[in-house]
């Protein structure tokens, strides 16, 4: 997978993904990922990217000359037509099953918007979606866009180390994830779980079990209503309701 962020501020977004686990799948080639300066596609002598909306109003709107430019020059590099999400807070609100759908793409191209927006007609030439990470108001979206470069890159074979590590966390399977512990076997006047050390198979992995259902309702309870349950799950879960 190949994904390229039209921003304003390419350094921003680098730093963030040549880090850890998604900087590690890109550096073995796994995934690409490249960042484009819209400035740099600028025609303007001052190397301008905004100007004052028509019709008035507060602040400046970043123009489409720039911001198509970047684009054309990056269909050009992909050689086919990219899927296109413009990151902004009126878009469809972000989500695993989301981030999912959008591993399968060949080619995503993630645009970041600054200042109160952009001109309208290079959203309505170039956008196929528009997605926002929250109900919050952000400086940009840079960071929208490193987010979901992250939870869809997360998702590309090979990424992760193991396999099993994502199939069975939490949102994944609707559930919050059960109490972890590592070692020490104590630390400050705690231990861990019996459960967990007594390489019982089967009962360790019905207390996991358990313990992301009570967790799950404790936390965040509207999750139960759309979560894959068992009737065993139901069981539990009436026990812990009674408690
Ligand atoms: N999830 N922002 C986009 C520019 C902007 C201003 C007005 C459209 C209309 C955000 C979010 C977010 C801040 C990114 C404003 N775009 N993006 N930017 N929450 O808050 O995605």
């Amino acid at each position: 997978m190949r994904i390229d962020i039209l921003t304003l501020f390419p350094d921003m977004c680098r730093s963030v993904y040549e880090e850890s686990i998604i900087g590690r799948a890109k550096n073995k080639g796994i995934l690409e990922i490249f960042s484009h300066n819209i400035r740099d596609f600028s025609t303007d002598k001052h190397r301008r990217v905004d100007d004052t909306p028509y019709g008035g109003g507060m602040g400046m709107l970043m123009q489409a000359q720039p911001i198509y430019d970047c684009y054309k020059y990056v269909c050009e590099q992909t050689g086919k037509k990219p899927y296109v999400i413009y990151l902004s807070p009126q878009g469809k609100v972000f989500s695993q099953d989301k981030a999912k759908e959008l591993a399968h793409y060949e080619n995503l191209i993630l645009l970041c918007g600054h200042y109160e927006g952009i001109d309208e007609r290079v959203l309505s030439e170039i956008v196929d979606e528009e997605i926002s990470i929250g109900d919050y108001v952000l400086t940009g979206g840079e960071l929208p866009a490193l987010v979901v470069t992250d939870a869809v890159g997360r998702m590309i074979d090979g990424v992760l180390p193991n396999e099993e590590a994502f199939s069975c966390e939490s949102i994944y399977n609707g559930l919050l994830e059960h109490p972890q512990y590592t070692k020490p076997y104590e630390w400050n006047g705690k231990t861990v779980p019996e459960v967990l050390i007594s390489g019982h198979h089967a009962n360790i992995e019905k207390w996991k079990r358990e313990q992301s259902l009570r967790v799950t309702f404790n936390k965040r309870p509207e999750l139960l209503e759309t979560a894959e349950l068992t009737n065993n799950d139901r069981k539990i879960l009436d026990k812990i309701k009674n408690e």
